[in-house]
């Protein structure tokens, strides 16, 4: 798994350690232009004013005197401030029914497949879950979700396209809980954040499950494309903003070489980050992890490491 993650990253670890290449190969003591080329570095991998900022900070105040304490101080740095937001999805049954997560997010950002990857590794766990089709805006949608349910042996809910998203779910709450279903996950259209009509409908398709139960929706997962860059962290504070989001997942690592936006998604929103998407295939979906993510990140030689350990 550490593999794939390392690998789905290389394009940002390339891009980091060969930013920071001109100045690991000096075996000197960290200097002004080590420190402006490690700040430079993390900008352009899209970390972000504050986190560039606390890290150079930090290498600063230290004194080092090689390159493997420079990467291994950032790679520790980089943990820590992720281990704030390392919270792993664990959905349980709820008294009144299913734990609902219910997905948003822009079209393209991933929703449907990371619904079906997650279905999938709840399964594995032993739990029960059904699907909601919720996506009404374009019938290829409900399509797309009803042929990995079919694929997965997860039961769809869905109606006829146009139909109330707030609607469909309802429906899929009373279907879940009718049938002792432990987890829920509703799909919704995607929809741009600057489109209140459409923000509203997810506004009404939560108030309608909160009738259901609650508590609900358990989970207001927000899917971000790490490849839209600045562009996905003013979507993230646009969506939190409007709906109130309880965490992040982030796809497409594998196709960015900027893939230090998740540090400037993490300090700007401070939620915690579920999933992070590194490829196409079902292994590609994982539970985010600080330190691994860290680790993938920086370390020179992260594959053989791991290879050594394993
Ligand atoms: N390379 C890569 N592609 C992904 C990842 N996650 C999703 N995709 C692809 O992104 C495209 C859009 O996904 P979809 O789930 O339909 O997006 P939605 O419109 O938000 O529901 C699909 O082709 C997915 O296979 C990822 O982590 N890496
Ligand atoms: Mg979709």
């Amino acid at each position: 798994m550490f593999k794939r993650l390392a690998e789905g990253i290389s394009r940002t670890r390339d891009s980091l350690l060969g930013g920071l290449k001109a100045v690991l190969g000096k075996k000197t003591r960290i200097d002004d232009t080590t420190l402006e080329t490690l700040e430079s570095t993390l900008l352009t991998a899209d970390c972000g004013v504050e986190t560039t900022a606390r890290i150079v900070h930090l290498i600063k105040s230290r004194g080092l005197d090689n390159d493997q304490s420079l990467l291994s101080l950032v790679t520790n740095e980089m943990t820590e401030l992720l281990r704030e937001v390392e919270a792993p999805l664990v959905p349980s049954r709820q008294t009144a029914g299913p734990f609902i997560i219910l997905v948003v997010g822009v079209n393209g950002a991933g929703k449907t497949t990371t619904i079906a990857k997650m279905g999938r590794r709840f399964k594995t766990a032993g739990l029960s879950v059904m699907f909601a089709a919720g996506d009404t805006f374009r019938a290829a949608a409900v399509e797309q979700l009803c042929i990995w349910g079919e694929r997965l042996d997860i039961p769809v809910i869905k109606q006829g396209s146009g139909a109330d998203p707030a609607s469909v779910i309802f429906d899929a709450c009373t279907a879940a809980t009718s049938r002792g279903v432990d987890v829920l996950i509703a799909d919704t259209a995607g929809r741009l954040q600057t489109q209140t009509n459409l923000m509203a409908e997810l506004e009404k398709v939560k108030r309608v499950v909160r009738k259901f139960d609650a508590n609900a929706p358990h989970e207001t997962m927000l899917i971000v494309d790490a490849t839209m860059g600045q562009n996905a962290l003013s979507q993230a504070k646009l969506f939190h903003e409007q709906i109130e989001l309880d965490s992040i997942s982030l796809t497409k690592l594998d196709g960015t070489a900027k893939g230090g936006i998740l540090f400037a998604l993490v300090s700007a929103l401070k939620l915690p980050i579920r999933f992070i998407g590194v490829g196409e295939a079902f292994e590609d979906l994982q539970a985010f992890s600080a330190e691994e993510f860290a680790r993938a990140m920086l370390s020179d030689s992260s594959l053989e490491t791991k290879a050594a350990e394993q």
